[in-house]
């Protein structure tokens, strides 16, 4: 791909398109040999594009052209000319209906985008870019057309969906049969899907605020059927939701959704026909863990609430991608936080953007959430345009307020219904709806990187008057050197020294939203008796590092007192993350480690307070993971990182045993398996208590660990007491625990991914040579992307221990699989090259074995567009 670099798309050379599309009609014919796609399109020039009538271009990849006609007459082929990238045909009426017959070969497509196979089942995606895959097309999303589908097919699939509702359905002469369907809505072609299996379904009802009767169905392979209900719950909670929440009631007669084990990512939004990984909506008690129980409530909410955050209104084009999923994320992280735990939740999402996107943010890809350019599209769903760009919204909604936020996307679902539109076209919604400017706001959208507030602060007690100073900063990010300051919302509170919150202002209100605007500011307290310790962006009020030179003092001052909860976490972390930057200090200077005992102190009293929910206690109990450490470190020492976690943990683990082992037993019952948010913390604390026991390796502790493997009713703890064994035991404890689960679940696809990820990501036997005989296992297959995720993504991404081996033979590994799986498909290749991107960040030796292995994969023969993009650059 040295040679034949790919093509760089701009923003700034976005034109509307020359043609729209108001009908479109497909027609299917699946057959073993191949798949006949047949379409009509009523094509009309686009009067917004200006005058004469340009040659006609539509996407197509990998389809073999069988015809081309234009209002009924066949197109001479000198009328027309075919690319790798598409058609380009000539013109001659301003409207015409243009007939293409094509042929796919959706059983060697293992790209899994377009029309493919699961398990004989057929199924498609086409976000962003898939539907050209299908047949030739404007395949861009502002391009909005009316679909109607049918499909032909033997009667061995029995059930043939596709979006919208079903309007006819019958036999054929020769044994197969077909069904039609019509979408009412016109929608981008990214929003297609089609499905064709021997398949079972659940149903249910929904009746929406206005009284319409829904029809819910899932559909799944026979074996999985008894796994669906909790989906299905969720999906009704988050239909109520939206209604209550945001007013949206949902379209269409019929809403479906089908489970598929091959898939690229969690779930797609298909109008009517969400599409999703098997692992993102099937569980049963026995079956999945509380997280994932979450997980699946999360991503049925966040794809039925694309019905209106993307369908209904959608992207003009693929640099407009945060409209909806950041906003979409920000909606479903609200859902999440209303159903259960709302701080618990913010401290999820929050860790996973620290550690996650503040490393994106910092790196080589780093992009803002509107981004500039792209070669790929499909390298931009990432963790800025979804989770930052959620954290844009959330500010929005933070600057605003409940109510007026409500007023602004009231005016843009009503202003922008059925069209294609911009994050521009979001922010002017919320700035008319409440005649507010949020013109510097706009930065976030078009600056990337990871601002930092540096705040000092003053207190003089002769005036009474207490002042916070802000200084903002934002470091280059590549082609963005120099950054103008950021609108900033920054929440916060005075803390007496009682702990008690003073009022800030005539009417008595104890938080106040500071609104950062330049690029140093000083916000002044009136009255202040004695000087106070500032509670600083409580609940994680904007995507920043926000740094102020806590003492170890106030940190625990600020865990017992604080009544922000997420801001006690954060208290807790910090503390935390001091004692490792100590003990990894001792590491290297070859000192004694000491763990500090401010920490072992707070952890003390937050394992004996019984007042906390548990899950907030489980978050605080636990030390930041390796790759938090190695987020917030300037020059990445892999080792000092392990030995410091290591040392931390025993230590914890010695000094904390008596209460640890009461932990244990307060939160265990004989209660039956519910995912709830109450029941899910005591899970989660008990199994935290678990897990540090077990450190000390003491086989008391060990067996309590194997007890509860035998006789566990659900996975959370099963999963959670194999994990201990597998980490913590003696060779022979761990193999059989191992054997004795796969013995029991082999038939179970998600289990088996668990148990595979569990193996893969277990810093103790997670060995590189296990990763291999993994990859050699019955179970495993290199063209499944969960598979692929649990074993080398669990190890790359999750094993920092193994992966970071001094040899660099983690690195190698990663390459050599990266280069292979580009081969099958690209968009998994490009996102598990990830760590090795990363090189930069790390002391010399690693980096230069990380470099080596990004250089290997650079050289190793063509590279996919997807891979070429993400490894040049990182590169650099
Ligand atoms: N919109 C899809 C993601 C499509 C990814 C394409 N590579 C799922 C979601 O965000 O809801
Ligand atoms: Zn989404």
């Amino acid at each position: 791909m040295k040679d034949a670099q790919p093509r760089t798309i701009y923003l700034k050379d976005y034109r509307v398109p020359d043609y729209l599309v108001d009908q479109t009609r497909l027609h299917f014919e699946l057959q073993p040999s191949g798949t006949l796609v047949r379409s009509e399109l009523h094509i009309r020039r686009n009067p917004a594009a200006g005058e004469g009538l340009p040659p006609l271009a539509l996407d197509g990849v990998e389809l073999e052209l069988l015809s081309v006609a234009i209002d009924g007459r066949e197109v001479d082929d000198q009328q027309f000319r075919v690319s790798p990238e598409g058609l380009s045909i000539d013109v001659d009426r301003p409207e015409f209906v243009l007939e293409i017959a094509n042929r796919i070969h959706p059983q060697d497509n293992t790209s899994l985008e377009g029309l493919y196979l699961s398990n004989g089942m057929y199924c498609t995606q086409c976000e962003a870019e898939g539907f050209r895959k299908i047949t030739y097309y404007p395949d861009r999303p502002d391009v909005m057309s009316r679909f109607t589908t049918t499909i032909v097919a033997s009667r061995d699939y029995p059930v043939l969906l596709s979006n919208g509702n079903e309007i006819d359905r019958g036999d054929m002469e020769d044994g197969r049969h077909f069904v039609t369907w019509e979408d009412p809505f016109a929608k981008p072609a990214y929003l297609f899907a089609l499905v064709a299996g021997d398949l079972e379904h659940v149903e249910d009802s929904f009746t929406t605020a206005s009284g319409r009767e829904v029809k819910l169905q899932i559909f799944t392979e026979a074996r999985n059927i008894g796994k669906c209900d909790h989906a299905m719950r969720s999906l009704k909670k988050a239909m109520r939701w939206d209604e209550e929440v945001y007013g949206r009631e949902y379209d269409l007669d019929i809403f479906m959704i089908v489970a598929v084990d091959h898939f690229n990512m969690g779930a797609m939004e298909n109008k009517g026909l969400n599409i999703f990984n098997s692992a993102c909506v099937l569980a049963s008690p026995e079956t999945a863990t509380d997280t994932a129980f979450q997980r699946i409530e999360a991503i049925v909410a966040h794809e039925y609430f694309h019905n209106w955050s993307g369908n209904r209104v959608t992207c003009r084009d693929w640099f407009q991608l945060s409209l909806k999923e950041g906003f979409t994320v920000f909606r479903d992280a609200e859902f999440s936080a209303d159903m259960n735990s709302r701080a618990v939740k913010r401290i999820e999402d929050v860790s996973m953007l620290r550690t996650a996107q503040f490393a994106e943010d910092a790196g080589p890809m780093a992009h803002p959430v509107r981004p500039d350019s792209y070669m790929e599209i499909s390298n931009f769903y990432t963790l800025t345009i979804y989770e930052k760009g959620a954290e844009v919204v959330r500010m929005i909604h933070t600057l605003l307020g409940e109510e007026a936020f409500r007023r602004g996307s009231d005016l843009y679902f009503e202003r922008h219904d059925g069209q294609a539109v911009t994050c521009e076209d979001f922010v002017k919604a919320m700035e008319d709806a409440n005649g507010v400017d949020l013109s510097q706001f706009r930065r976030w959208y078009s600056q990337a990187g990871t601002p930092v507030l540096d705040i000092s602060d003053d207190f003089d007690a002769a005036s009474g008057e207490y002042s916070l100073t802000v200084r903002q900063s934002c470091p280059p990010s590549p082609g963005q050197v120099e950054k103008e300051p950021f609108h900033i919302p920054l929440k916060i509170a005075l803390l007496d020294s009682a702990g008690k919150n003073l009022p800030l202002d005539t009417s008595g209100a104890t938080e106040q939203v500071l609104e950062v605007t330049e690029a140093e500011q000083t916000f002044r307290f009136e009255g202040v008796s004695e000087k106070p310790l500032p509670s600083i962006s409580r609940g994680f009020s904007s995507p920043v590092k926000v740094r102020y030179g806590y003492s170890k003092e106030q940190l625990l001052f600020l865990m017992r007192f604080e009544s922000d909860d997420f801001n006690r976490w954060d208290a807790c972390q910090r503390l935390a993350f001091m004692a490792m930057e100590a003990l990894q200090q001792d590491y290297r200077a070859g000192r004694d480690m000491r763990l500090s005992p401010e920490l072992l102190s707070a952890y003390r009293s937050v394992l004996q307070n019984r007042e906390l929910d548990p899950s907030l206690v489980a978050e605080m109990l636990s030390l930041p993971t390796a790759q938090v450490l190695a987020e917030q470190t300037d020059e990445i020492d892999a080792e000092a990182i392990v030995a410091a976690r290591n040392f931390a943990e025993a230590e914890l683990a010695r000094e904390l045993e008596e209460d640890l082992l009461a932990g244990y037993h307060a939160f265990s019952n004989d209660r039956p398996y519910r995912p709830e948010a109450g029941d899910i913390a005591e899970r989660r604390l008990k199994n935290t208590c678990l897990a540090y026991l077990c450190v000390t390796e003491k086989p008391e502790y060990l067996d309590l660990a194997q007890a509860q493997f035998d006789s566990a009713g659900n996975m959370t703890d099963s999963a959670a007491a194999l994990a201990t064994l597998v980490d913590r035991g003696s060779d022979e404890q761990a193999e059989s625990a191992l054997q004795e689960f796969y013995r029991c679940w082999h038939a179970d696809t998600q289990v088996v991914e668990l148990w595979f990820a569990l193996q893969a990501s277990s810093s103790q036997r997670g060995s590189l040579d296990r990763v291999r005989a993994l990859m050699q296992h019955p179970a495993f297959e290199l063209k499944n992307p969960n598979k692929v995720r649990s074993v080398i993504g669990g190890f790359a991404n999750r094993n920092f221990t193994q992966f970071h081996r001094a040899d660099g033979k983690g690195f190698e590994f990663l390459a050599e699989q990266v280069v292979a799986l580009d081969r099958l498909n690209p968009q998994v290749a490009a996102r598990l090259v990830t760590p090795l991107t990363r090189w930069k960040r790390y002391r010399a030796e690693l980096s230069e074995k990380m470099h080596a292995a990004l250089q290997m994969v650079m050289e190793s023969g063509e590279l996919s567009r997807d891979l070429y993009e993400v490894v040049s650059k990182s590169l650099v």
